[in-house]
């Protein structure tokens, strides 16, 4: 009995440490490049993720009653035109701004509308050349907790469904030098080291009652 009780301990101990090296194994690194955690309130976070001034507005919150870690979250609410403007472009600040050896861009967004949310993230280098999808790249999204499919981007535009909660990845070898870019920055090299901030732009003609909530950005490794 005695054998037997201290043989089981030595088994239990074993798979105990072998689940252990395991999820070490499994667990990818990450590069935390926004959680909103630390902005002091809705002014502060307006000061350094401020709308597009010649485009359309949506106004930015900070949010603390959603959130898909910590505490609070970035909500943004469509508001109206700007003299026949309907793009929508917000800046996502970066607290990492070296995002070597990264795979891919993760972020929590919860579309709370009743239509599909279409938006378009671009990355901006330092430098000031900016990265986004071309037509036919994809994109995943979560669609069940840790489950991801991949959808196709329509011009330089992802879409999740109405009542969309989940993780979106975006793959940078699915980014390519904005279409519509001419300047002198341009090198068709992706400067992973010097990341300068992450835009995320949606029409507001077609999206005129989706609010949204954003949480959670990291480059996984
Ligand atoms: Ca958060
Ligand atoms: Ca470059």
């Amino acid at each position: 009995m005695g054998i037997s009780r201290s043989t089981s301990l030595v088994v239990s101990v074993c798979i105990a440490v072998m689940l252990v090296v395991a999820s070490v194994a499994m667990a990818q690194e990450t590069i935390l490049v926004q959680d909103f955690e630390d902005f002091a309130d809705t002014e502060a976070l307006r000061e350094m993720a401020p709308r597009w001034e010649d485009g359309a507005f949506a106004e930015v919150f900070l949010c603390a009653s959603i959130a898909n870690t910590g505490d609070y979250s970035m909500r943004l609410v469509p508001g109206k035109d700007n003299q026949g403007q309907t793009w929508v472009s917000v800046r996502v600040p970066c607290i990492a701004t070296d995002w070597t050896g990264g795979q891919y861009l993760e972020f929590w967004l919860k579309n709370d509308g009743a239509t599909e949310f279409g938006f378009a993230i671009t990355v901006y280098e330092e430098s000031g050349e900016p990265w986004t999808h071309d037509a036919s790249e994809t994109v995943s999204i979560e669609v069940a907790e840790g489950e991801f499919e991949e959808v196709v981007c329509s011009w330089n535009m992802a879409r999740v469904p109405a009542g969309f909660a989940g993780r979106v990845r975006v793959p940078f070898d699915s980014l390519t030098v904005a279409s519509w870019f001419a300047g002198d920055a341009r090198d068709d090299e992706f400067a992973a080291d010097s990341i300068r901030e992450i835009n995320l732009g949606f029409s507001m003609a077609n999206n005129p009652d989706n609010v949204l909530y954003l949480d959670s950005f990291q480059v996984v490794k």
